[in-house]
């Protein structure tokens, strides 16, 4: 499997690690430390000499009960940002679901859209189409301030399966190539631990939809349900997490904290012995 990223091509022999910059004043386990575009830059170049093979750059928390930022701000936050990276060596990758802002980032240098709205909002499908970036499409259960208030499903999983079949056909049938097509059960958006259990465990059926899975539970509630630990405190919680999905899976690791992860899959890997990753 090959993803066709604007004009990067990556293998997905390996899972991939996508490290998080959030340029955020808010973000639930890092906010307010990169929140300057030289610091979020910094952090950016310390992330890809660890072994990030994407960055994704955010400038909206959408942790549950966060409030939503006006397409200003986002802007103000992410795209400086983006083109200060763009020509680094890996591909950009922009969190957002506003797509005058997905624009606004593929002009600057981006070519991959992180969108946990899935395409959703009026005209997204259009632009995406009308470029070469990936996308991803995740799943949420309603909006970030209210999702965690009374999730509910009567099969998660084959209520999220179906609904990212769904947007993989409203893509392609936009004119996205499949080879530009990731999905995400969207752990924590809009689900309750169980949910999430379910989700994680059910990797191998996302899988069969044909394209790439990204899993994204680095340093998430659930692990500290688990732990008992505080989101800074969750390092280890999400190594184990990151190697679970990536055996059950998942293609590609949306973590916080790129180097304990590339080391965890470099001795998975080679101890697996199917996969080659070298760590840092
Ligand atoms: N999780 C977060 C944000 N964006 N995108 C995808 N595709 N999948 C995820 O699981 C996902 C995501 C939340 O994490 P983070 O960005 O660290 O926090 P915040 O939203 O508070 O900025």
């Amino acid at each position: 499997m090959v993803l066709h990223c604007g004009s990067y091509r990556l293998a997905l022999q390996r899972p991939l690690i996508m490290g998080v910059v959030n340029v955020t004043p808010d973000s639930f386990s890092d906010g307010g430390r990169y929140a300057s575009q030289q610091d979020a830059v910094r952090h950016a170049r310390a992330l890809i000499a660890e072994g990030a093979d994407i960055l994704d750059i955010g400038g909206e928390s959408t942790r549950p009960g966060a409030a939503a930022v006006s397409i200003d701000e986002e802007r103000r936050r992410v795209l400086g940002v983006i083109k200060e990276l763009a020509g680094c060596g890996v591909p950009i990758s922009v969190d957002t679901r506003k797509p005058e802002l997905m624009g606004e980032a593929i002009a600057a240098g981006a070519s991959f859209i992180n969108d946990i709205s899935a395409l959703e909002e009026p005209g997204a499908l259009e632009l995406i189409a009308q470029s070469t970036v990936a996308v991803c499409l995740m799943h949420k259960q309603g909006e970030p301030q209210n999702m965690q208030q009374s999730p509910h499903y009567d099969d998660v999983v084959q209520e999220v399966r179906s609904y990212l079949a769904a947007r993989v056909d409203a893509a392609e049938g936009a004119g996205i190539a499949r080879e530009r097509i990731v999905i995400d059960p969207g752990f924590g958006f809009g689900k309750t631990y169980d949910h999430n259990l379910a989700l994680v465990r059910a990797l191998p059926l996302l899988a069969t939809l044909g394209v790439p899975v990204l899993a994204g539970l680095s340093r998430k509630a659930m692990l500290g349900r688990i732990t008992g630990r505080t989101a800074g405190e969750r390092v280890h919680a999400s190594v184990a997490a990151a190697l679970f999905a990536a055996a059950r899976g998942a293609r590609i690791l949306r973590v916080h904290d790129v180097l304990a992860t590339r080391e965890a899959l470099a001795v998975w890997c080679a101890l697996a012995g199917t996969m080659t990753i070298s760590g840092k």
